[in-house]
């Protein structure tokens, strides 16, 4: 298959990206020939075409995958190497990606899922399974591989790591990613670490080594890593000439190709009639491939979000664990829009008592990040979830973002309800990796997989003062990042009606606590009740008016509402509640009705969300407009320590009763 790429395909134009695995095939082989288990899962990478070919991708889908047709595992949509299957013959493929290191801590969270499956849903089919994950030498030196490494070793997870070493990465030889490059001798000491070394092109070594890492895995003791030592035969990819290496390197290369040494090995079979029927083989693929039609366009940006078609791997979906009982109730509650009577209480209650009815109704929602355990979270927001759900479901996880994201993928791949803490806002910039990939992960494979989850995330300035590392909200940015949706609500009964909408969908969701309105007077509101929901993309009108629309969302509703005290019928407040999807036709509605619009946000002003919503009231209503649309920001600059200086940065009600002033007297 590489030589048909390279002396015919590529040539021609027809496969971009080419990545050849010789010399990675052996140990590759007989690595999937063990992950047999129905809930066994690989991460694997970009040099895994073997392992893929093993794990049942069938030729045709291989060569359709780099021709970028249809009838591949991303319908043409990623590189052709960049692979994702739900099982066939055992073994999950979990979506890869084109990021190095990427691949790492998923394959974490599907371990910890093999333990959670067993012991808290009692499923006793998941005894025995086990996650893989492959990675060069490298990726060895990427945050993910270390996230990965900590999460495995301190939980005793089911993982094994499969280093394939050949030395290089790209043209970086492999003492710059770790001393001595071998990562295999630097982690002999790692505690509740197996480490292995073998020699990846010695057939009866790395037999024997590969059946010895997956039994030690499978047999419940922990992880493992497991180093094969290749020879990488030709270049990085095909428009690599591999000119950094001197000839006798390569000489020395060619001399541990596996094949040849495979041949040698087995001299009990035919290996002219094999090569024959492979070759025969092959070219029909090809030919089957090449017929494969081309992506309709019109199908591009479809399975971004989740639009009716369940996913085959991932969420709750797939096996619908009591989801429709769940989404009648939510349906009934949805129409009795009357906030019961009863005490009001402040949003961290209310986020709290949310959790807590879900957790109880949801067995696979689990909760987890800094904290969150025993001391029930900074904010308090898990406060005694531990003691009444157990450490299983309540857990503290080690200090990487990275990995608290990265794990909650593969946790929700493998059919959980993840809810991650990320402490503040701006802490989540270590998870970007992650959180990328998990947006485009329906996309990327074709609505296929998908990963659910609820990423909750204090945001914004305390109550008096800020800083720039504990008051960022930042939402512009999550607004621009693919496949989230992002819930931010202002009082405490929104909070629990988005947070269940959040719990019960299908997509990935940030979901914005604002630090101000934790426990502040202004955002209590009754409880409205453990089946409440309020549907994504509903904003409220928080007050009336006739003469000015005012855009806003989090904590500057109450400074909208303040500073509009001056001018009580005249100016309509309107609280998006959700940025990503936002109510375009409530904001429109009410421009055309006022003629002028406000946009007010805590983020900075360049690129900020009031440019989004100032364009589309710009597009869709201007022939309204009497006045030019405007908006009021953070200035472009972090967020202060000293009140007085944020006083000079954050929209004040002053402030904004000034501009609108200033706009109804345009
Ligand atoms: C995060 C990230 N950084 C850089 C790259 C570009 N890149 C692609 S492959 C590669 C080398 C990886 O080498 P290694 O992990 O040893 O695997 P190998 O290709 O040798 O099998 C680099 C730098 C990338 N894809 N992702």
């Amino acid at each position: 298959m590489d030589e048909i790429e390279e002396r015919e395909l590529t040539p021609q134009g027809k496969v971009t990206y080419q990545f050849s695995a010789r010399g990675h095939e052996l140990a590759q082989i007989l690595l999937a020939s063990q992950l047999t288990h129905p809930h066994d899962a690989a991460a694997v990478y970009y040099r895994s075409r073997p392992f893929m070919l093993t794990a049942g991708l069938s030729v045709q889908e291989a060569f359709a995958a780099g021709l970028a047709k249809t009838g591949s595992p991303s319908e043409g949509r990623d590189v052709g190497v960049v692979f994702s299957m739900p099982s066939r013959q055992g073994v999950t493929i979990l979506p890869s990606s084109g990021d190095v290191g990427a691949q790492y801590t998923p394959a974490a969270g599907w371990a910890q899922a093999i333990g959670y499956r067993q012991n808290v849903l009692k499923d006793s089919t998941w005894a025995g399974a086990i996650a893989v994950v492959l990675g060069g030498d490298g990726s060895a030196a990427s945050n993910g591989f270390w996230s990965a490494l900590t999460i495995a070793t301190t939980l005793k997870l089911p993982l094994l790591f499969f280093i394939e070493d050949n030395q290089y990465a790209i043209s970086v030889v492999g003492d710059l990613q770790t001393p001595g490059h071998n990562i295999a001798a630097n982690l002999a000491a790692f505690q509740g670490l197996r480490v292995i070394d073998s020699d990846g092109t010695h057939p009866p070594e790395v037999a024997g080594n590969v059946a010895e890492a997956t039994g030690y895995v499978r047999g419940g003791n922990g992880p493992c890593l497991l180093r094969v030592r290749v020879p990488r035969l030709n270049g990085h990819s095909f428009t690599d000439n591999q000119a950094y290496k001197s000839a006798e390197q390569r000489a020395e290369e060619l001399a541990r190709d596996p094949l040849p040494r495979l041949r040698a090995y087995r001299t009990d079979l035919d290996w002219d009639r094999l090569e024959n029927d492979v070759q025969r083989d092959v070219r029909a693929a090809l030919a089957a491939a090449l017929a494969n039609p081309d992506g309709d366009p019109a199908t591009a940006a479809q399975h971004l979000f989740f639009a009716g078609q369940p996913q085959q791997v991932g969420g709750l979906l797939p096996e619908d664990v009591g989801g429709h009982a769940l989404r009648e109730r939510s349906r009934v509650a949805a129409q009795s829009k009357d906030a019961p009577p009863g005490p009001r209480i402040n949003m961290l209650d209310a986020i709290r008592k949310t959790l807590e009815a879900e957790l109880a109704q949801n067995p696979r929602a689990l909760i987890f990040g800094e904290d969150v355990g025993a001391k029930g979270g900074v904010h308090g927001a898990t406060l005694d979830l531990q003691h009444k759900f157990g450490a299983e479901r309540v857990f503290d996880t080690s200090l990487s973002e990275e990995g608290i994201l990265g794990r909650a993928v593969g946790l929700a791949l493998a059919g959980l309800l993840p809810i991650p803490e990320i402490q503040f806002r701006k802490y989540a910039d270590p998870a970007t990796e992650q959180i990328n990939n998990c947006g485009t992960l329906r996309w990327r494979t074709a609505g296929k997989f998908a990963a659910p989850m609820v990423v909750r995330i204090p945001v914004g300035y305390g109550k008096k003062t800020g800083d720039p590392w504990h008051s960022v909200t930042g939402e512009a940015i999550y607004a621009h990042t693919l496949g989230w949706c992002l819930a931010f609500p202002s009082n405490a009964a929104d909070a629990v009606g988005l947070l269940r909408t959040a719990l019960r969908g299908h997509d990935p969701v940030f979901f914005f606590e604002h630090r101000a309105l934790l426990d502040t007077a202004p955002s209590r509101r009754p409880y409205p009740g453990d089946d409440y929901v309020l549907p994504f993309g509903q904003a409220a009108v928080v007050q009336a008016g006739q003469a000015l629309t005012v855009v806003t969302w989090g904590e500057m509703v109450y400074r909208c509402v303040e500073a509009a005290q001056a001018w009580p019928t005249q100016i309509e407040v309107i609280d998006l509640r959700t940025i990503s999807p936002w109510d375009r036709s409530a904001v429109l509605e009410s421009v055309r009705k006022t003629g002028k619009c406000l946009v007010v946000h805590e983020d900075t002003m360049t690129n900020g969300f009031a440019g989004e919503v100032i364009a589309v009231v710009a597009e869709e209503a201007f022939q309204d407009l009497d006045a030019p649309v405007a908006r009021l920001t953070s200035a472009d600059c972090p967020i202060p320590y000293s009140a007085s200086l944020m006083a000079g940065v954050v929209p004040s009600a002053q402030t904004i009763a000034q501009r609108m002033a200033d706009l109804l007297a345009f």
